[in-house]
This record gives structure tokens, sequence and C-alpha cells, in this order.
């Protein structure tokens, strides 16, 4: 199978999560199709790799940050001229920045929100965010001890996957279920969580569970911030973000409920007035 339809279904099956791993995979298989491409000039080498983005672009809706790269990626290549084997080349090379540039962004946000995890405090998060993981692992570097709880996230339990990334990078962790948040408030310092996007009219748009959360970590004058890179705003307003719904077998896990309407709501959208800021690679900021 080619890099491109490998990334694509893995993107579909969710074996690549997370809004920023989802976007950097997409302009890395553009990258490998233009690579590979036999398109004789430029408007065959543009058609092959727009009907390749518009591919990766429907295989999940709600991250801006993959429609952003793509279409970013993609308008930089349109704008190249000269023979078609120098087209490849710079349309190459731009990807290759893209992804540096965005690696970056990443660092960045990573050393500014480290200086919210205090010493010896609690940090409560919620999915997997690699933004977040970064931030944590940062904080460890700074030499900073503390404890992370994790929501597990039903019903993909992403919330596992930063368990076990977290307690291989030596950081104390607990993992709890999504409903005991309220519960163990009360011993948390700081709450992280990620962002799929920042829309115009002032929302958060992430994982199912960030907005209870979020209004949980305010009940108890606990700090909550997003990390969220540029590439996750938005010109777009909430409603106009489609919160993707999933396949209800898989909060069903094999149960048989025919006169039960399941839906399987795996996004939310939380007012940016409740968090304390959004953690990005210009700095924090207030709303
Ligand atoms: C993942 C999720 C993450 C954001 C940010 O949802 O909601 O918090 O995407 O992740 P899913 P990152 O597992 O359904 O993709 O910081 O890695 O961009």
């Amino acid at each position: 199978m080619k890099k491109f339809e490998k990334v694509t279904k893995e993107i579909k099956e969710m074996k690549i999560q997370g809004a920023i791993s989802i976007a950097i995979a997409a302009v890395e298989a553009l990258e490998d199709l233009i690579k590979n491409s036999k398109a004789k000039g430029k408007r065959e080498f543009l058609a092959e790799i727009e009907s390749a983005a518009e591919k990766l672009i429907k295989t999940r809706p709600t991250a801006v940050s993959l429609p952003n790269a793509v279409n970013e990626y993609i308008s930089e290549v349109r704008g190249l001229n000269g023979d078609i084997e120098g087209i490849k080349a710079a349309a190459y090379a731009i990807g290759k920045s893209f992804v540096l540039k965005n690696l970056v962004a990443l660092q960045k946000i990573a050393e500014s929100g480290a200086k919210l995890v205090k010493n010896n405090s609690t940090v409560l998060i919620h999915c997997h965010s690699s933004t977040v993981i970064g931030i944590l692992k940062q904080a460890k570097k700074e030499g900073k001890r503390f404890k992370v709880i994790c929501t597990e996230t039903r019903p993909w339990h992403q919330g596992f996957i930063s368990a076990k990334q977290l307690s291989e990078a030596g950081i104390e962790t607990e993992l709890i279920v999504d409903s005991a948040a309220m519960q163990v408030m009360n011993e948390v310092d700081l709450v992280l969580t990620g962002a799929d996007a920042v829309t115009s009219d002032k929302k958060l748009i992430n994982k199912i569970g960030t907005a209870g959360i979020a209004l949980i970590a305010k009940s108890h004058k606990v700090p909550m911030y997003a990390a969220a890179q540029k590439l996750k705003f938005t010109d777009k307003k909430s409603s106009q973000i489609v919160l993707e719904e999933r396949d209800v077998n898989e909060i069903l896990e094999g149960e048989k409920m025919p006169k039960v309407n399941a839906r399987n709501v795996v996004f939310d959208v939380t007012p940016l007035k409740e968090l304390s800021g959004i953690i990005t690679e210009d700095g924090i900021k207030k709303y």
C-alpha cells in the first residue's frame, strides 16, 4: 500500500490520532505523493495532489489543523513555477519546512506551558494530546516533580496512551474514569488539554468531556489551559465546524440494545471564557 493510502486509512481508523499528528501525517503523505509523482506538467501534478488533499481532508471532520495544514501546503505549491521536476523538488522542500515549522511551534508551547507546572503539584489532563505530553515532558526535563491524573477518555481510551507515555517518561501517573474528574478536582493544581479547533467566536473544540472538566475546574478555582498552536485557529465559528460522531459500536462494546438510540458524540465546545488561557507558540493568550 502506498504511503498516501496508508495514512488516509490510519487517520480514519484512529491509528494516527490527535489534531497535530493528523495534520503532520497528512502533509507527509502529500510529500510522498509528490516525490513519486509521474506527472508530466504542472496542471496534471496539481490535479493529482489536489485530489489527494481532498481525500485527506475528508478523513476526519473536526480538527481544523488538518484542512489548515493541507490548504496552506497546497496553496504554496500552486504558486510554484518552472519545469515540472523543479516544481516537484520545491514542493517537497515546502512540505519539509512546514513540518519543521510546526515542530518548532510545539517546542515553544512545551517551554511556555512547562512554566505553568509547579514543583510538587498535580496536573489533570484529558484525552491524548501530543502537545500536552510535550509540555509535561518539558516540565520533567526542567527538574520539576509533579503527578499527572489522566482521564481514561471513553470510548477510545486515548487517556491510556497519555498514561503510558507519561509513566514511561518517569512521571508519576494516575488513571481515572472520566466521571471521577469532579471527585479528584480538589487535589488538582492545574488542568491541561489539547485543542482540535479554536474558533472565531471564542470557543475551544476538543475531545468530548473537555467542556465538563472546564466547568468543574472553574468551580474549584483550578486554572485550566488548552494548548493550541496557530494551525488550530480558524476563522470559522464553532457552529460551522462538524463535531464528529463515530460508530456507536465504539460505546456499545458488543452489547445489543435494539430499542436504544446510542450516540457517540466525540467532541465538545467550551467557551474560552471558561479557561484561564490558550498556550500558543506566541505565548499565552487570555480571553
Ligand atoms: C484527540 C484530542 C486532542 C487534540 C489535540 O482526539 O481531542 O486533545 O486533538 O491533540 P482524537 P494534539 O484522539 O479523537 O484525535 O495536541 O496532539 O494536536
